[in-house]
């Protein structure tokens, strides 16, 4: 039975991953951050933090900033696989904790490599890092591919470009199975619910049921290639099932602006958006009643912004043989459908 060791396996990825992983036979272990109350919403079918012994995974105590205990852990567990999904994975909180960002991002992802190398492992332990078409910035090229040269434009991106950089190292240093996903974003019903699609979902079923009054976003012209998390986590695992490591980039090959993501997720309560206004007076209205249900808060904004991800994955397709399977429609179906049956679930 090969092992696999999942850091952020409480996140939308990880819950994910670990699924996928247990349904190819794998014994899963997952780390987890010691928080006052119990967190792992997303993964609650499969562990149970009070009968660990019952439960389907195997869960350590850890976290990305702490060298000595990643070292423990990746010693206890010999892992076959590692995937490194933990970070502070949001782009405009990364702007308020540069500093932590790059503590976890970037050197948490070192310290996992060298936590491989002085345990002897690297023959044994193949590393897939969780990179990120955030590396892309402003943008040098469109469709973005493995060649596309990178500019940061966040702490989140450059911390991650150093995650992105050491992994290479490591792999041409030291001959490690080590690679990484440049994925493009993806969402799903778990998605955190301040990263925009889920805002958007979780807000337009909250309006429906009458909690909410109004939608208040940031800047609705980014464009993003949004695919389901579920599709892309077979990706990750496919980079670790190859001959030799390499990069690839895994997206859909479509961009949207955060407008149109808007007006799906509407779309699927019956509610027709027109749009009147520009810049921060820009208003999304209800054709049918003319009230207004979306504004712009200039507080969203962030200090420099990435305008457009067009994302090409012809590498995954032609030698992963991958493709994404949700089209962006039926993600905003699946995502406001979700939320509609929370509330109902607890109101
Ligand atoms: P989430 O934010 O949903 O999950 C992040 C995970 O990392 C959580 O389990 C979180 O734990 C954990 N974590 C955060 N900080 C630490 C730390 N210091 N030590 C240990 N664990 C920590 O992210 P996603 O699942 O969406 O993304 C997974 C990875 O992929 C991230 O690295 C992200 O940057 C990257 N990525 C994501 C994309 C996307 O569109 N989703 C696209 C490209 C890359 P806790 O639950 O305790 O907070
Ligand atoms: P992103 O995702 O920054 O691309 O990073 P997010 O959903 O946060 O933003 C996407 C775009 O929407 C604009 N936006 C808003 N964003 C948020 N969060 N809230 C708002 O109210 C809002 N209004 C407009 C943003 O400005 C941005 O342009 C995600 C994360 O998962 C990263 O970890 C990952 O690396 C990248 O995707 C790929």
């Amino acid at each position: 039975m090969k092992k696999a060791l999942i850091t952020g396996i409480t996140g939308q990825d990880g819950a994910y991953l670990a699924e996928f992983l247990l349904n190819k036979g794998y014994e899963v272990h997952g780390l987890q951050r010691r928080s006052s109350i119990i967190r792992i919403d997303r993964i609650n079918h499969l562990y149970d933090e009070e009968n660990p012994q019952d439960s389907k995974i195997i869960m350590h105590y850890g976290d990305l900033t702490d060298s000595t205990n990643l070292i423990r852990i990746m010693q206890e567990v010999q892992p076959d696989e590692v995937y490194n999904l933990a970070a502070q994975s949001h782009v405009k909180v990364s702007f308020e904790t540069p500093e932590y960002t790059a503590n976890a991002d970037a050197l948490g992802t070192l310290r996992l490599l060298e936590a491989i190398r002085i345990l002897g492992l690297t023959n044994k332990t193949r590393f897939y890092q969780a990179s990120t078409s955030e590396l892309y910035g402003l943008v040098q090229e469109t469709p973005q591919k493995e060649t596309t040269p990178f500019y940061p434009r966040s702490p989140y991106a450059v911390a991650k470009l150093y995650a992105y950089w050491i992994t290479v190292n490591y792999r041409e240093a030291y001959n490690m199975y080590a690679c990484n996903g440049i994925l493009f974003n993806h969402e799903s019903p778990l998605r955190g619910e301040t990263f925009v699609t889920r805002k958007i979902t979780r807000t337009v079923a909250r309006i429906k049921y009458g909690l909410q009054d109004k939608l208040y976003l940031g800047n609705l012209d980014a464009k993003r290639d949004w695919g389901f998390a579920g599709d892309y986590v077979e990706a990750m695992w496919l980079m670790l099932q190859q001959e030799k490591p390499e990069d690839f980039v895994i997206a859909t090959g479509e961009t949207h602006t955060v407008r149109s993501f808007v007006e799906l997720a509407f779309k699927e309560v019956g509610i027709e958006i027109e749009w009147q206004g520009q810049g921060i007076d820009e208003k999304g209205i209800n054709k049918a009643t003319g009230e207004v249900l979306v504004e712009v808060d200039p507080k969203y904004f962030r200090p420099t912004e990435v305008d457009l991800l067009l994302g090409d994955a012809t590498k995954a397709k032609e030698k992963l043989g991958w493709k994404p399977k949700v089209s962006l429609q039926e993600l905003a179906k699946m995502m406001v459908q979700s939320d509609l049956q929370e509330i109902k679930r607890f109101n």
